[in-house]
Order: structure tokens, then C-alpha cells, then sequence
């Protein structure tokens, strides 16, 4: 099983105080009916890949909730409730735990610190905690000891200065290969890694997802999406600009996992 072969996922839609997320740059504020659209595009792009989506009730009093990655990470064989950074978020991981516990045999809670899953990228051989400033040192390193404690390494790291999250900067495309910021690119965290380089222009690209044979692209990096081809993988081009305003991309709008005991869905 590679680490990107998913057939679960769960997602939950968003409230009308989705317009109210947080954000660390003024601006205009996400129209609730574009995100909404945004959101539906996106799961039924997962359900085309081959996944099968559970989709969560909408929480109004957690404008933020939508983004299911930050508060929880989730394995085959286990899945841990994490303590997101942002005082607002603290209290989406409780919201999520017994969603989990009706799917995991094993739900682990990070007992201390702060931990938010868009600085966690899992790759074949480890995982990457990056600190930032939603994880903090006391949560990385309880993160890394609950990931011992279930037989999966990892290592902490630092991310680019200004970057919300790691994987506002990364993605693994495949066992070999990260899609990845000129800024992460040269942090050097990658040794051994092939990366692919996003434009300057394209930022945002970084934040893109592997879901089986499909890599979700943000649309409107045409530089990336043509990388990502030439790659050889199947590029499936998403439109995020309104979740963007909220400063989101695509990996926090879900969990995924692969369940053994779920047939694919294609
Ligand atoms: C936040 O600031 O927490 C949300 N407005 C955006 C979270 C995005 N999460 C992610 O990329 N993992």
C-alpha cells in the first residue's frame, strides 16, 4: 500500500460562518456561496478518484472547521486527535473524536503542546513535523513520540519564514518525489527527495494532493499542472480562491486514510 492510496475520507461542510476564518492578512472576506461550490467540486473529486467521502454536518460556532486536517491525523491503523495552535480551533479535535472512534481501532489524543496536521506531511520512510506558529516544540515532540508509539518515524523541522503550515510549501507526489516552494526547496529538509520547484508566481501550487492516481492541483498554475504532466501523473486542476481568502488550500479540506475494510469505490 503506497502512503497516497486512499479510499476513505471525511470532510465537513461549511457553516455560513466560514466567512469569519481566520486569516493573517486583511482582505475580502470568502463569499459563503463560492466556498460552498468549491467545497462540493472538491469532494466530488475525491469521489471520482476512487474515495469514499463521509461528509460531517457544518459546526457554525468553529468558523474554521472545515479544515478537518488541522485537528486530527489519521493512518489504516490508527488515527491521533491533535491540539491545533489557533486558540479558536482548540476545541475541533473533540468535535471530530467520535467520528473517529466509529472508524479507527485505536485513537490516540497528543496529550500536550500544540500540533496542527497541515504541518504534517507523511512520507514512505517518515514523517515531517514542521514547527510553526500553530505547532509548537512541546507538541512536536509529543506528535513524534504518539508516531513511535505506532511505528512510524519522523523528524522535525522548520518551515519558511511567514508560511502558515509545512505543507503550505510541500506535497508528496509519489514515493520519490515532492512538489515543493523555492523557500522549502533550499531549507534542505528534502535530501533524498526529488522536488519539483513551483514557480515563484505559483506558490500557492505547493499545496496540492496525491489521491491515488490524481494529483489535485490549485487551478491557475498552468506551470505547475504542466510539471506535474510531464511527471506523469494525472492532474486534476481544483478552483480554491475563495477558500484561499481564509488562507486554505487542498490538503485541509480532509482526512484520507486507506481502510482496509472498504472496498474502492471505482
Ligand atoms: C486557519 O488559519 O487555521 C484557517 N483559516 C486555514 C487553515 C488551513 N489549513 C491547512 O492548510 N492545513
Amino acid at each position: 500500500m503506497r502512503v497516497f492510496d486512499f479510499n476513505s475520507a471525511i470532510v465537513r461542510s461549511p457553516g455560513k460562518s466560514v466567512v469569519d476564518g481566520l486569516r493573517a492578512n486583511p482582505g475580502p472576506a470568502p463569499v459563503f456561496e463560492i466556498v460552498v461550490a468549491e467545497h462540493e467540486a472538491y469532494v466530488a473529486a475525491l469521489r471520482a478518484a476512487g474515495v469514499q467521502v463521509t461528509v460531517l454536518e457544518p459546526l457554525e460556532h468553529f468558523p474554521d472547521s472545515i479544515f478537518v486536517e488541522d485537528p486530527a491525523l489519521v493512518f489504516s491503523d490508527a488515527a491521533l486527535l491533535l491540539r491545533p495552535g489557533a486558540p479558536s480551533r482548540y476545541a475541533e479535535a473533540q468535535e471530530l473524536a467520535g467520528t473517529l472512534a466509529a472508524r479507527f481501532p485505536k485513537v490516540h489524543r497528543l496529550p500536550e503542546g500544540h500540533a496542527d496536521g497541515g504541518d504534517v506531511l507523511v512520507t514512505p520512510a517518515r514523517v515531517f513535523i514542521g514547527l510553526s506558529a500553530r505547532t509548537n516544540k512541546t507538541g512536536a515532540g509529543a506528535l513524534q513520540n504518539l508516531l513511535g508509539s505506532i511505528g512510524r518515524p519522523s523528524e522535525v523541522v522548520g518551515i519558511p519564514r511567514g508560511s502558515l503550515h509545512l505543507k503550505s510549501d510541500c506535497s508528496l507526489i509519489d514515493e520519490e518525489t515532492v512538489l515543493a516552494t523555492e523557500e522549502l526547496a533550499d531549507c534542505g529538509l528534502l535530501r533524498g527527495f526529488r522536488v519539483l520547484v513551483v514557480p515563484q508566481e505559483e506558490r500557492c501550487a505547493a499545496n496540492a494532493i496525491r489521491v491515488n492516481e490524481c494529483v489535485f492541483v490549485r487551478a491557475g498554475c498552468p506551470r505547475t499542472m504542466e510539471m506535474l504532466a510531464t511527471h506523469g501523473v494525472t492532474v486534476v486542476p481544483l478552483q480554491v480562491a475563495e477558500i484561499a481568502r481564509i488562507d486554505a488550500g487542498l490538503s485541509c479540506m480532509s482526512l484520507r486514510w486507506f481502510d482496509p475494510g472498504t472496498q474502492l469505490s471505482i
